[in-house]
């Protein structure tokens, strides 16, 4: 079967060693996406984190270039003149000749240089380049696909661009451009049937078939080198697509992918199998206080559970202490992204729970963005129910406290039947009324527009998971990206992670997925799958990856039934776990952040730039590949202190009572262990480049 194969071009060691001799002095970088200060997906997270260590390295030569949009530009991109000269020559010169091409910062971390091109104003050239276009290389692009028409028009101006500067560079300058995605791809074969002098580089997240076909009924890994790709391509009408991309990814010098599962679909897809992998990474934050990540769990998790009060209200006979809050965020592709299959799971923990009498209740938060017109009245009223009762409860309170106070300057003590009066009691009980509700809590925070056909909805009226007394699994549809300016829920998405107790991807197709790295550099469980490439990351360089709170899915090697159970077990396992344990789980969890930290996973895209120029400029460049057999990697060994199955944790403390809630015990308890777990584990940044001794595996794991 082909995805037994391993490709090693992930392999941890080594890397330092084929870098250090680089000298860029004349060399300049450009990075060109349709998602440069432009948020669409994943590559815009990519670029935006990766920014600020390819400034780093790049310094005044590193230009992103992007597509113009008002409205981003209005609150991103500072608008300046181009320091370079040679790039201040050529924006001229293109706008002169009817283009509108922008220079500014872009203001995120590392204040990258960026170029953004407005395509639209040159969209007067689209059918004569599309003709040209044709005649290049026989790809027609249809008139209808808006999408493909601006690649064809952000491709000929990116490579206008890049020659343009070359021919205004006096001495020119070793130039690496690096392409992402098919829709910037078309860029990249212009470069080369033009011959510039200019070192390619392409990226592909995704490919497009691969996610064309995992969202139809196709057994898709098992079939990978079966599928008539041109067939595949032509009956979903995106044929003219597939072309630019598979064009892209064989011009290119250097053809790149963001994991080692999409690296094998690439080659039986786009027929290239790719030079180097480049996983993606994030800008990890550290705290000086080790707590602190956990700190603001719980103050997050405060703020979740307001607006659990306020969605509930009327049906809160639930222990908010007890309950759990499990998310799953992302594209709304319903079974590429596993929202299908985590439905069901809830379905069927929502038994267990049940059966075994459990006092958890889980809440699961659907964050996915669909049509809607707006939030619900219902949705809103609850919040201000909620609102008011705090309002009631603050204004009996503050007359309380009043005549309390009165009390005690004539020096007596409070008559305590008298601290209420009537008027209280009829504003609590009014109050109360305005609790009572004729209907269940709505699953779903806003009007959809398609909610008949809407697929988590359909799914949820299926199951019958409707919010119900008797139900232990509620769910909370939000079809919109969260955000702090929200009446209804106002958090940003990285507040909102740091409340819940465990993200859940089972995605089916997932090239990388940024949901469960974010989840892990803050220090949140997660499950994703061995069909995703974080996932198939993290199991090739963490001996035991759950006992880190990392669930890894088998979806590769079981039927869909079969990874649902096993889906319902993750879930039902960690609802069986103490506070104390999801403590520790999530220490162990923050501890991985350090293997997702762009200041490691760059060193990939350092190799890939390398070999670029080592091809195109042959005569100054010299790349030496590593040994591409090498398959030992670092693997971070098994936690050295007590597992996290609540069978056979013991409390650490003699101090520690049954009252598992006692912050103060379960700060001791966390003290210990984060300190012998730091004692044993924690490394600098330098550490997965070398092996640890096999010594320390668990060697320490009774020493409790
Ligand atoms: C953090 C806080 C603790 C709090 C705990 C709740 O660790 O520092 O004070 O008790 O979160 O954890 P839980 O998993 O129940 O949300
Ligand atoms: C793609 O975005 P998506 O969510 O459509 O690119 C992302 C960045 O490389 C990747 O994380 C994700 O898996 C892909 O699917």
């Amino acid at each position: 079967m082909p995805l037994a194969r391993s490709l090693s071009v992930t392999s941890l060691s080594g890397l330092e060693e084929w870098d250090e001799e680089f000298e860029l002095e004349d060399a300049v970088l450009f990075e060109i996406a349709w998602e440069v200060a432009n948020k669409v997906g994943g590559i815009y997270t990519v670029i935006q984190t990766k920014a600020r260590l390819t400034a780093e390295e790049w310094g005044e030569n590193y230009f992103l270039v992007g597509p113009y949009v008002e409205s981003n530009v209005r609150t991103q991109v500072e608008l300046i003149e181009p320091p370079n000269p040679a790039l201040k020559r050529t924006i001229d010169k293109m706008n002169a000749s009817g283009c509108k091409v922008y220079f500014g910062r872009w203001l995120i971390e590392g204040s990258p240089y960026v170029v953004l091109i407005d395509v639209a104003f040159t969209a007067w050239s689209l059918d004569r380049w599309k003709s040209e276009l044709w005649e290049l290389c026989d790809i027609g692009v249809p008139w209808f696909d808006r999408e493909a028409n601006d690649a064809v028009l952000f491709g000929f101006l990116t490579a206008w661009l890049l020659g343009e500067y070359v021919a205004q560079s006096e001495d020119p300058p070793h130039v690496v451009a690096h392409f992402h995605e098919w829709l910037a791809g078309l860029g990249l074969v212009l470069c080369r049937h033009r011959q510039l002098p200019v070192a390619t580089i392409f990226t592909t997240h995704a490919t497009l078939l691969g996610r064309y076909l995992c969202a139809g009924n196709v057994d898709f890994y098992n079939k990978l080198a079966e599928f008539n790709v041109d067939k595949e391509a032509g009956d979903r009408q995106i044929y003219h697509r597939y072309c630019l991309e598979r064009a892209a990814a064989h011009c290119a010098h250097v053809f790149t992918t963001v994991s080692q599962i999409t690296a094998i679909e690439a080659e039986h897809l786009l027929k290239r199998k790719p030079d180097v992998v480049t996983p993606n990474g994030l800008n990890v934050k550290k705290f000086s206080a080790v707590h602190e990540f956990q700190n603001l769990h719980a103050q997050s998790k405060n703020r979740i559970q307001e607006f659990v009060r306020g969605h509930f209200y009327g049906h809160l006979d639930f222990n908010l202490d007890k309950c759990l809050f499990l998310f799953i965020a992302g594209r709304y592709e319903f079974s590429n992204k596993g929202a299908d299959i985590f439905l069901e799971a809830l379905a069927r923990l929502n038994y267990l729970l049940r059966v075994n009498h459990s006092d958890v209740t889980v809440i699961a938060f659907f964050i996915m963005p669909a049509r809607t017109n707006n939030f619900n009245v219902e949705t809103l009223k609850g919040q201000a129910v909620r609102k008011q009762l705090w309002d009631t409860a603050h204004t009996v309170k503050e007359r309380f406290g009043k005549k309390l106070y009165e009390s005690l300057l004539v020096g007596q003590l409070p008559d305590v039947s008298k601290m209420l009066d009537k008027e209280d009691f009829t504003m609590m009980k009014r109050a109360i009324f305005a609790t009572q509700r004729q209907c269940q809590p709505p699953i779903c925070t806003h009007n959809m527009l398609e909610d008949s056909s809407d697929p988590i909805l359909n799914c949820v009226r299926r199951i019958g998971l409707f919010n119900s007394s008797a139900d232990r699994v509620k769910i909370i549809f939000h079809p919109e990206f969260l955000s702090s300016t929200s009446p209804l829920l106002p958090m940003d998405y990285e507040e909102f992670v740091r409340g819940c107790h465990l993200g859940v991807f089972p995605s089916y197709y997932e090239p990388w997925g940024y949901t469960p790295a974010e989840c892990t550099v803050m220090g949140i469980p997660s499950i994703s799958t061995n069909l995703s490439g974080f996932g198939c990351f993290m199991e090739e360089h963490i001996t035991d990856p759950t006992a880190y709170g990392i669930y890894i899915l088998d979806r590769r090697f079981r039927g869909v039934d079969e990874s649902c159970n096993q889906l319902t077990s993750f879930l039902f396992q960690f609802c069986k776990q103490s506070r104390r344990q999801r403590i520790i789980q999530r220490n162990r969890t923050e501890r991985l952040s350090d293997l997702l930290d762009w200041r490691y996973l760059g060193k990939y895209y350092i190799s890939a730039r390398h070999m670029a120029l080592a091809k195109a400029f042959p005569d100054t460049y010299l790349y030496e590949p590593h040994d591409p057999t090498s398959t030992t990697g670092f693997r971070y060994p098994r936690p050295a202190s007590v597992p996290p199955s609540p069978a056979l944790s013991r409390h650490s403390s003699p101090r520690h009572s049954e009252a598992e809630d006692n912050d103060e015990d379960e700060r001791y308890d966390e003290d210990l262990e984060a300190e012998k777990d730091r004692v044993n584990i924690r490394q600098p940044y330098s550490m997965p480049f070398k092996n640890k001794p096999s010594a320390a595996n668990g060697a320490n794991e009774s020493s409790d």
